[in-house]
């Protein structure tokens, strides 16, 4: 082999490597975060620190098309780059592998350093980045055995062929495969991060309408101000998110569009701009999980803004028999709520649009999702809500349902304690002993604590914003010094006491009351 096509095929093997540095890290970020890739943020930073005049003359140049020429370009600077580490590592090892350190080095600078992004979003371009060293080195290797076998065979004169097409095709195999499916799944990978982006970037440029109807102002004493309870209202960031989407859809406003469809008399469109501009109503209400053991924090308190499902119900016109409203999100999943509770006048069902004075945050459901008060999400809480079918439980069944858990949800009456926490260590005197309680739809009327074998003591509850919400509550507990176990149990609106049955979540939710251990000294 002569010197040259020796460098050329070295330049292929830095190239096809990078090829699955940016393959690799694209393929992660699509799981933990479209600000994650390299691309993205090497181009973005570019275009930050780019002189205007520089600017003009893509935009000059390019027109529309400047993101498109910047992106051909630093294409092209990479496949020179990438090709001089492959001659470099091929000629003086490890000189390559530092090219290409230095350069995944960079590219992390320019990931970590995005507006909004976390050190963990460097994780992507690192692991591509020791995908990309191990594929060159193990190239720049079979490359030098190729060579040496050729050179051999040109000394003997004889026919060590069989030989030098082997090390040749173990060297071409490695980088067609890699350099393929780097760029086929990397490109793949590429399109949904760049959709990811941008509809991160419309949610975040989005204004909501107002609220025709506002929810009334929170009550002062629903808020008991002690170290460790829940908030009443959870923020967005620490709400729990359950779902199946692996990462979650990304979905444009401009084409999302929702379709109320089977048993109607009129078949219903409703795009969202449209939805936007019906009168929403503002609305709190605590959402939680059928999965939620006793103690546990699937659960959560949030103001929603959107439009009430039975307004759209009307508009549709159910046929008699139909009993079931199958919601289906954009990734599949579906959920079967029974009809009358959303059409029933007195339950707040929302098509929500908006989250704590936010547009959905895109986890939990941006654009659109339901939300109604009373019911656990897997029967109602339909996240990138797309269709609602209007039809019976006899002919249609949820996600959930033949996987285990129930046709209907209706969330179990459940109290919580927050603090202090299981198995700690206070001190003797006055604990606060607090936490939550909820009965979503019903209603919480009072709360009662037992420490040991002692009575149930009443504890005191803050006001409530309504039945929809959960409510905090407080003991004041005169902690003697020992071990202790506190146990906590509520009572709803309709004067029902939670039982000390302990079930699992399992079909239909956990029951239970909650219990710790603390050690007083
Ligand atoms: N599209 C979609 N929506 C969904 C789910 C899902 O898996 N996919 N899970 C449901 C379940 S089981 C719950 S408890 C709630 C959770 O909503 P959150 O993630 O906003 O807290 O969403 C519901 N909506
Ligand atoms: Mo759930």
């Amino acid at each position: 082999m002569n010197p040259r096509a020796a460098r050329l095929w070295a330049a292929l093997a830095g190239i096809v490597s990078a090829a699955v540095v940016l393959g690799v890290a694209e393929v992660l970020s699509a799981f933990v975060g479209a600000a994650g890739s390299p691309l993205f943020a090497v181009g973005s930073l570019v275009i930050d620190l780019a002189p205007p005049g520089a600017k003009d003359v893509m935009i000059g140049l390019f027109g529309t098309g400047d993101k498109a020429a910047l992106l051909a370009l630093m294409g092209v600077i990479l496949v020179v780059i990438a090709g001089i580490a492959g001659i470099l590592e091929a000629r003086t090892a490890p000189l390559g592998v530092v090219l290409f350190g230095v350069g995944a080095l960079l590219a992390v600078i320019a990931v970590v350093t995005r507006a909004g992004a976390t050190g963990f979003n460097g994780v992507p371009t690192i692991v591509g980045a020791v995908a990309g060293v191990v594929v060159l080195r193990i190239l720049i290797r079979r490359l030098a055995n190729w060579r040496a076998s050729a050179a051999r065979q040109v000394r003997v004169l004889q026919s060590s062929v069989p030989a030098t097409q082997l090390e040749r095709r173990s060297f071409l195999m490695l980088a067609i495969v890699a350099g393929a499916a780097s760029a086929v799944i990397g490109s793949g990978a590429r399109l949904i991060n760049a959709t990811a982006s941008v509809v991160t970037d419309i949610r975040t440029k989005l204004t909501l309408p107002r609220a025709s109807i506002a929810a009334p102002a929170v009550p002062a004493g629903a808020s008991i101000n002690i170290e460790g309870i829940t908030p009443l209202i959870t923020p967005n960031a620490d709400f729990y998110r359950i779902d199946t989407a692996f990462s979650p859809p990304s979905i444009n406003p401009d084409d999302w569009k929702l379709t109320i469809t089977g048993m109607v008399e009129n078949e219903v469109e409703l795009t969202f701009a449209q939805l936007l501009g019906r009168p929403l109503i503002e609305h709190v209400a605590t959402l939680s999980c059928v999965s939620n053991e006793v103690g546990g924090n699937l659960v959560g308190n949030a103001l929603w803004l959107g439009y009430p499902i039975r307004e759209l119900l009307k508009q549709a016109v159910p046929k008699a028999g139909a009993d079931m409203v199958l919601s289906t999100s954009i990734d599949g999943f579906t959920a079967g709520t029974p009809l009358a509770v959303l059409q029933d006048a007195g339950t707040e069902a929302l098509l929500a649009v908006g989250m704590n004075g936010e547009p959905l945050p895109i986890e939990h459901g941006f654009p659109v999702r339901m939300v109604v008060p009373g019911l656990y999400g897997y029967v109602s809480a339909t996240k990138w809500v797309v269709e609602l079918k209007v039809t019976t439980f006899a002919s249609d069944e949820g996600y959930w349902t033949p996987r285990g858990w129930s046709a209907k949800g209706p969330v179990k009456l459940s109290s919580r304690i927050d603090t202090p926490r299981a198995n700690s260590s206070v001190k003797a005197g006055t604990i606060a002993v607090a936490g939550v309680a909820w009965s979503p739809h019903t209603g919480v009327k009072a709360v009662e604590v037992q420490v040991d074998n002692g009575p149930w003591v009443e504890a005191r509850l803050a006001d409530s914003i309504s039945a929809d919400t959960w409510r905090q509550w407080v003991y004041e507990w005169p902690a003697t010094q020992g071990s202790h176990q506190i146990q906590v149990r509520a009572t709803d609106a309709n004067g029902t006491t939670q039982g000390s049955t302990q079930m699992p979540p399992a079909p239909n939710g956990a029951e239970g009351w909650d219990r710790i251990t603390v050690t007083v000294g």
